[in-house]
């Protein structure tokens, strides 16, 4: 912890580490205490930036137990299963997936066969950046660089499944965003067959129903597949790009390159990668029109129409040109985003139909989404923007604890309690 903080800023400190510290298993950390009993990919990333100011050994072991999944062709799996819970202590577990049947996924380890937002690569030099050992630091990362740029590989050589320079994802779970509006058009599209039936969860704040019914036959698609690239690129009837996750993917390019700088190994492989993501995103999925990054459905031909917090996540990419940064942030601190609410950023256009401020990715505001904007912001120069976040993020967690995620006009906490990623992402914040 850093000296410099206030008496109230030490007790939100406290209580953030208190978190970290009760969802940890021994070896990583279940992101909600008995909602999410596993480990998830991208949470491992918020985590382990958070544990990096708090219990930096953990933050290592994080990460290195979420590669402890990764499959031979690179993929990292969004889900590492803890398969001493009993098997129905989360829906949908190892049975769905079926990874003990791929060639590729490793022995003795359970996974999902998706992936989720890469963020590892930024993860690490985050972590590399506030370590007090540079040293010990470059051990690790030496340890975790190949396994980095193997995830890479996967996602340039199996995921670009337009050709495009961009990843695209197969299941609205790798976007982070399960729920979002955004696919509503390509799940409708589903031509489900009509014995489908999925579990129906019971908490009512996470999606339901119909919904799963998708989401179920979307993984089985793939799995009697094989999770298998030509599967996907030509028959597997969801293939978007997204920009959050484009931008990740991008952000965590940069930071491969500057690791490969920092081990002593080639960077201009990654230097040159990113400049083609950046490209990408630009031809591909910037709307000049609405002012905003939007979603590409490979199957439909088009830009899905809706705009949500993920159009915002480019500003991620540190050669975004200042026009298009410009109409991010009039969007952003337009009614549509910031205008009525308290509580910024809402996952959705608050002026769309289908926003629904306590529907999970639909309308709540997500720390984590704050977090990848606040980082953003900072990067182009944007403090007031950057403190807008940084301030409502805090106001956030003081009012209603480290919640999963919030009403984005009142701020009443919402979904699991104890989340570890709002827990972590505040140590980063205080850093
Ligand atoms: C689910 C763990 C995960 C996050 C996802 C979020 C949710 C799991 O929880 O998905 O069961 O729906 O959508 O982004 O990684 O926190």
């Amino acid at each position: 912890m850093t000296a410099r903080l206030t008496g109230d800023e030490t007790a939100l400190w406290d209580a953030a580490a208190r978190v970290l510290d009760a969802n940890w298993t021994g070896s990583a950390t279940v992101p909600s205490p008995g909602l999410y009993p596993h480990q998830w990919s991208w949470d491992s990333v918020f985590v382990s930036m958070g544990l990096a100011r708090h219990r930096r050994d953990r933050a290592e072991r994080e990460l290195l137990t979420l590669f402890r999944g990764q499959w031979a062709d690179g993929l990292v799996p969004h889900i590492v299963f803890n398969t001493t819970l009993a098997r129905h202590a989360y829906f949908p577990g190892p049975d769905l997936w079926r990874s003990d049947r791929q060639p590729h996924a490793p022995h003795g380890v359970h996974t999902s066969g998706l992936t989720q937002p890469p963020l590892h690569a930024l993860a690490a030099l985050r972590l590399h950046e506030c370590a007090a050992d540079a040293e010990r630091s470059r051990t690790f990362l030496a340890r975790l660089y190949p396994m980095l740029v193997a995830q890479h590989r996967y996602l340039a050589q199996c995921r670009d499944i337009g050709s495009s320079g961009l990843v695209a994802i197969c299941h609205p779970w790798e976007s982070g965003l399960d729920n979002s509006p955004t696919w509503d058009s390509p799940l409708g599209a589903l031509q489900l067959p009509p014995t489908m039936y999925a579990p129906h969860r019971t908490s009512s704040s996470l999606p339901t129903g119909e919904d799963y019914e998708r989401y179920v036959w979307l993984v089985t698609l793939l799995r009697e597949a094989g999770y298998k690239t030509d599967y996907m690129r030509e028959s597997h009837p969801f293939a978007v790009e997204d920009p959050l996750v484009n931008a990740t993917y991008l952000a965590s390019t940069h930071a491969l390159a500057e690791l490969a700088e920092i081990l002593g190994r080639d960077p201009a492989p990654h230097r040159e990668r990113a400049q083609r993501i950046h490209q990408a995103l630009l031809d591909r999925l910037w709307d000049g029109e609405t002012g905003c990054f939007r979603a590409r459905d490979l199957r439909a031909g088009r830009l899905l129409p809706v705009i949500s917090a993920a159009g915002f996540v480019p500003l991620l990419d540190p050669e975004l040109p200042d026009p298009v940064v410009r109409s991010l942030v009039d969007l952003l601190l337009s009614a549509r985003f910031a205008g009525a609410a308290g509580y910024p950023v809402p996952t959705c256009d608050i002026q769309a139909p289908a926003f629904d401020r306590a529907g999970y990715w639909r309308g709540p505001t997500w720390i984590n989404i704050n977090w990848l904007l606040w980082h953003g912001a900072l990067g182009h120069g944007l403090p007031v923007i950057a403190d807008l976040l940084y301030g409502a993020t805090l106001r956030l967690v003081r009012q209603s604890g480290f919640r999963e995620f919030f009403d984005p006009f009142d701020g009443t906490g919402r979904g699991g309690h104890e989340h570890s990623w709002s827990a972590a992402l505040v140590l980063d914040l205080l850093g």
